[in-house]
């Protein structure tokens, strides 16, 4: 069984005190980890202390990006050594933005899945296509291919770690895919996975859905069958919204 996943991706917005108020405000309103797993990714930079304000709490605490190595010369990179050493569990890999603003390839994906597993922590591969390849038909060997880089020198036992996120960059911070399109990219990347390893592995492997997700679209992404869970940008940054986002009815 796949634990249902909501997980919150604050890009570069809030302050600590604006983060640590956040925390405050979700107390002991968060869902058992069993039931829904819950995530709140954010800058770096505050990691450390958000991480030992939620240390009570069942929400995980992630990351928005690392390097690919561990240390050396790379000014201004973060470190996945040094993240994991604070306790995070999971890492943002890929996401669109930063593949179109930071040039992001296949390959620097790759490397970065790579060295969040070796680390210890859990990435989430965001895999995506744009209203361009939507419309040219594009987009199956898009997602497909993406999947495929993303996974290469990926043992299988290392797979069951992986989350996979589904963000059409067509339907980001605009309008959502109507459920059946999220489904039937999520399907498609469980396919590629099964292709990938084997059936056992596409099962275990949990698929979330992003791009302009809220509390009133958010149950009929979630009742779609290759659908395991939501990444959520905007509507993940008010506290209420967050905890109506974790606490949905299914
Ligand atoms: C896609 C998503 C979260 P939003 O970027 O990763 O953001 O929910 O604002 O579309």
């Amino acid at each position: 069984m796949r634990v249902p996943f909501v997980a919150a991706n604050w890009k570069m917005n809030k302050t600590l005190p604006e983060a640590l108020d956040f925390i405050e405000q979700i107390r002991g309103k968060l869902p058992a980890e069993n039931n829904v797993e819950s995530l709140i990714c954010a800058q770096s930079l505050f990691l450390s202390q958000m991480m030992t304000a939620a240390d009570a709490e069942p929400v995980k605490i992630g990351a928005e990006n690392v390097f690919w190595e561990d240390a050396g010369a790379f000014t201004g990179e973060t470190s996945p050594k040094a993240v994991a050493s604070l306790g995070v569990n999971y890492v943002l890999i890929g996401h669109s933005e930063r593949r179109n603003y930071f040039r992001e390839t296949d390959e620097m994906v790759n490397n970065k899945v790579r060295a969040v597993l070796r680390n210890g922590m859990k990435p989430i591969i965001c895999v995506d296509e744009t209203m361009g390849q939507r419309e040219s038909n594009e987009k199956v060997h898009w997602v497909v291919s993406q999947v495929i880089e993303a996974l290469k020198g990926v043992k299988a036992e290392d797979a069951a770690k992986i989350t996979i996120a589904y963000e059409p960059s067509w339907a980001i911070g605009t309008a959502a895919a109507s459920a059946q399109q999220a489904e039937d990219g999520c399907y498609l990347i469980r396919q590629t996975i099964a292709d990938v390893y084997n059936d056992a592995c596409a099962e275990q492997v949990r698929i979330l859905y992003g791009g302009s997700v809220k509390p009133s679209n958010q149950a009929a992404l979630m009742a779609m069958p290759s659908i395991d869970g939501v990444l959520v940008g905007d509507a993940s940054l008010d506290p209420e919204t967050f905890l109506e986002l974790v606490n949905y009815d299914a």
